[in-house]
């Protein structure tokens, strides 16, 4: 898995990101930073040549409309049509009926790769019923995450990636449990948005899509631990400047000594 980050960076894939209007400078700079090279590019009249020529393509609804939503259809198509991995971050899916209709939609026409959310956005859009206040996940209380995940998958016929506290990422046959990550990233907006776009990042290089977001999650889990630990990381501004630093300055070897990967027992 840590091999996975050099060859993304030895590659410089194209992402092309639809995105929503709060993180899209963020999410440009994020994957800048990994090694990537973002391209936000929304027009349905271009989007189906972007797509072809990208990495990945990330489709996420956070500041949706219906033309938006339509541009992210054509898009997808075009990826799927060639080979391009597809990625979907249903931002805020359940907060009101368009989100979780869009997402549903998107996911009808487009064959989606991996979808990647928080634990209510997923069970909202397979018809589990969980908490949501705008675009942040409510209370999970009891829920068993990987168990929604399984079901997720095999729902949505897709990889599902719930993140959280621990994150899980699973095709509903296999999985892993990516225990990295720092609660500032809950203080950063976008540090979800940024995450589904650096999942893209790693499947534009490996074809094992599970083995891809894996490596992912660990790579941005790892990566805000040690934007914590810097030196002048007092709150959410500055970590959120560490945490770009970090993307860039994060090697494999940080990756095999920090990271805390263990497989999804017994699904
Ligand atoms: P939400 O809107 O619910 O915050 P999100 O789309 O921003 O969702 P998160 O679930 O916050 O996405 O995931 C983004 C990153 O933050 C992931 O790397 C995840 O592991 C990490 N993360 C989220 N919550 C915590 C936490 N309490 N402790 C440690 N890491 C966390
Ligand atoms: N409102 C619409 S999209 C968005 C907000 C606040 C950003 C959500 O980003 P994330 O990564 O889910 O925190
Ligand atoms: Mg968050
Ligand atoms: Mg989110």
């Amino acid at each position: 898995m840590a091999l996975l980050l050099q060859n993304m960076r030895d590659t410089n894939p194209l992402i092309h990101n639809i995105t929503n209007v709060v993180v899209t400078n963020f999410t440009a700079n994020g994957l800048l930073a990994l090694g990537a090279s973002p391209v936000m590019a929304y027009a349905k009249e271009e989007v189906a040549d972007m797509a072809r020529i990208a990495g990945a393509l990330v489709l996420n609804i956070g500041t949706l409309n219906e033309e938006l939503v339509e541009s992210m259809i054509v898009a997808g198509l075009s990826a799927n049509e060639h080979g391009v991995p597809v990625l979907l971050d249903p931002v805020g899916a359940g907060a009101t009926p368009f989100r979780t209709a869009s997402a549903l939609r998107i996911l009808d026409r487009v064959k989606v790769d991996i979808v990647r959310g928080n634990a209510a956005e997923v069970a909202q859009i397979i018809g589990e019923d969980m908490q949501i206040k705008g675009v942040d996940a409510g209370e999970t209380g009891d829920l068993n995450i990987s168990q929604l995940a399984v079901k997720a998958a095999h729902q949505l016929n897709t990889i599902v990636a719930i993140t959280g506290k621990e994150d899980v990422i699973t095709d509903g046959r296999i999985g892993w449990i990516i225990e990295n990550g720092h609660s500032l990233l809950t203080k950063v907006t976008g540090a979800g948005c940024l995450l589904t776009s650096v999942l893209g990042a790693f499947t534009a290089v490996e074809n094992d899509r599970l083995t891809a977001g894996m490596a992912a999650l660990a790579v941005y889990g790892v990566a805000a631990e040690m934007a914590a630990e810097r030196k002048g990381t007092e709150g959410p501004g500055s970590f959120q400047i560490e945490l770009l630093n970090m993307l860039f300055a994060i090697t494999p070897d940080d990756v095999r000594q920090y990271g805390r990967v263990r497989p999804l027992d017994r699904i």
